[in-house]
């Protein structure tokens, strides 16, 4: 039973409060490498682990610029997915739908889900070094140095994203822990449920009573507390759960 479709859609059907917890591998079918699969080109030989922290920045700021600004035209390039398009479609068919996302690539905004919080901060934002003056890209036009200088306060500036060692934002964290606490079913997608704090939310929700349906095609750290393991990518296996709980829905 653990593994059927039939009882994700049974779970979400009685649900008034779902989570969607997820992770870098629900941006796969977008066409998007994982966080942890091998770089390709450039990056190959650099860690994520290291570039994505205050070190790396420090350390060759030029460099991790380069890195995140070739992640942003990446993501730029890529449209979310039927994966992502199923997890707005649920806020149609249970009355609150949370989603909780690891992921910076900005693509569930993008597919239109309305109730986001974005652990690790997004991609397309930005802070400088010294004030944490919050800017986008528009206030960084013009300037030829990279990494670009705060028109504030002329310190770096860095991607708004939560690096390694770094905390997370407290009231994105506090909510996150609160929805989970609450929540009836907890949807865990595409995450290898390794990054802390964050992978504490699938057991924070069962803890407090919530199911937990895991999709992702691999075994992961919350694998073994899910009461339903549907093992495929989740592109396909959400639209096939959004497809059977429309019906079942419609039905009623
Ligand atoms: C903090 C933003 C403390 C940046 C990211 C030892 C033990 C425990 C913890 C630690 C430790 N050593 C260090 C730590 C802390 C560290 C941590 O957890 N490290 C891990 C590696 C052990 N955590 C931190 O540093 C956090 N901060 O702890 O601060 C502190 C305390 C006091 C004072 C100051 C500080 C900050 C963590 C945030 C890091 N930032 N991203 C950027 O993106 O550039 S995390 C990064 O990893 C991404 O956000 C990514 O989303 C996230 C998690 O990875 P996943 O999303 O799960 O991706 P992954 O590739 O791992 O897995 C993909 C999954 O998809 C796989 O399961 C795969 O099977 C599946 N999949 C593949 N294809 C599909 C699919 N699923 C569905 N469909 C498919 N088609």
């Amino acid at each position: 039973m653990r593994d059927s479709i039939e009882h994700a859609v049974d779970l979400l059907r009685q649900a008034d409060h779902v989570v969607v917890f997820t992770g870098a591998g629900v941006s796969k079918e977008s066409g998007l490498p994982t966080f942890r699969e091998a770089q390709e080109g450039l990056w190959a030989k650099y860690d994520p682990e290291e570039l994505a922290s205050m070190e790396g920045f420090r350390r060759d700021p030029e460099m991790v610029w380069a890195w995140y600004q070739h992640r942003r035209t990446l993501y730029g390039d890529v449209e979310p997915n039927p994966g992502h398009h199923a997890i707005v479609e649920l806020e149609e068919l249970v009355p609150r739908v949370v989603v909780v996302t690891q992921n910076v690539d900005d693509l569930h905004r993008r597919a239109g889900s309305t109730d986001l919080i974005e652990l690790h901060g997004n991609i397309y934002d930005f802070k400088c070094l010294d004030e944490g003056h919050r800017l986008k890209l528009a206030d960084l036009e013009g300037q030829a140095e990279t990494p670009p200088r705060c028109p504030h306060c002329g310190s770096l500036v860095r991607p708004d994203v939560v690096w390694f060692g770094e905390l997370l934002p407290a009231e994105a964290l506090d909510r996150a822990f609160w929805e989970s606490r609450q929540c009836d079913v907890m949807l865990v997608v595409g995450t290898s449920a390794v990054v802390q704090p964050a992978a504490t939310l699938p057991y924070e929700a069962a803890d407090h009573g919530a199911s937990i349906v895991e999709v992702n095609p691999n075994p992961s750290g919350a694998s073994h507390i899910a009461d339903v393991l549907l093992q495929g990518p989740s592109g396909e296996v959400l639209p096939r759960v959004l497809g059977e709980l429309r019906r079942q829905k419609g039905s009623l």
